[in-house]
């Protein structure tokens, strides 16, 4: 069973990714709260393979203390020895770099280890939000933004291993269903 935990801030779209990949409403998902308060293990016996996804509480939610319980909960309530990758949830569609994503970056690196980013997928969700002409630039700001942060971290505190770059690059729409023609399922990325 290759399990995969999920992290990223509140309202990203992690519980929704869950959602997609399983085409099923199994995770809650919400507007307007935050509702991700444990970790959560969903596991699926697909035709394709047995995947478990790892839902975690959102981070930069409200402080800094908070994000503190969330992270001892997930390293209480996950075996980081078990994950076979771990994917960072982050939406296409913000235009700057904020700093709630730089702290929530900072904070799971130092609180997790930097080996959570040793097998990792970066999932940029809301793709539908950013006009087609666009995305090609957007994605590859946020990629940039992201990379070039956790480069710089793991280098300046000479925490090993030095961050150099994301497994792979998914980009998802988990509401609009007919934002490309090229997609394909989450469920056979997850099994590749
Ligand atoms: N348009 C759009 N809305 C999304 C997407 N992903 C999540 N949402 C919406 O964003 C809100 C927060 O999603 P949720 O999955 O609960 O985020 P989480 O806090 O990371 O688990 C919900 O209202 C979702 O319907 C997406 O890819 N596109
Ligand atoms: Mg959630």
């Amino acid at each position: 069973m290759r399990k995969f935990l999920l992290f990223g801030r509140t309202g990203v779209g992690k519980s929704s990714f869950v959602n997609t990949t399983f085409s099923d409403y199994i995770a809650d998902t919400s507007e307007f709260e935050a509702c991700t308060k444990f970790v959560e293990h969903y596991a699926y016996d697909s035709p394709l393979g047995n995947v478990c996804l790892i839902d975690t509480p959102g981070l930069a939610e409200e402080d800094e203390a908070c994000d503190e319980a969330y992270l001892s909960l997930i390293r209480s309530k996950v075996d980081l020895d078990q994950i076979y990758a771990t994917i960072y949830v982050t939406r296409l569609d913000e235009t700057r770099f904020r700093p709630d994503e730089k702290r929530t970056l900072r904070l799971l690196t130092s609180r997790l280890g930097a080996s959570i980013w040793n097998r990792s997928i970066l999932v940029l969700t809301f793709a539908a939000s950013v006009p087609v002409g666009q995305r090609q630039e957007a994605i590859s700001r946020r990629i940039t933004h992201i990379e070039e942060f956790l480069q710089t971290l793991t280098v300046e505190n000479k925490l090993v291993p030095q961050f150099r770059k994301f497994h792979d690059y998914w980009l998802v729409d988990n509401i609009v269903s007919d934002w490309t023609s090229e997609g394909v399922s989450a469920l056979s990325l997850l099994t590749a």
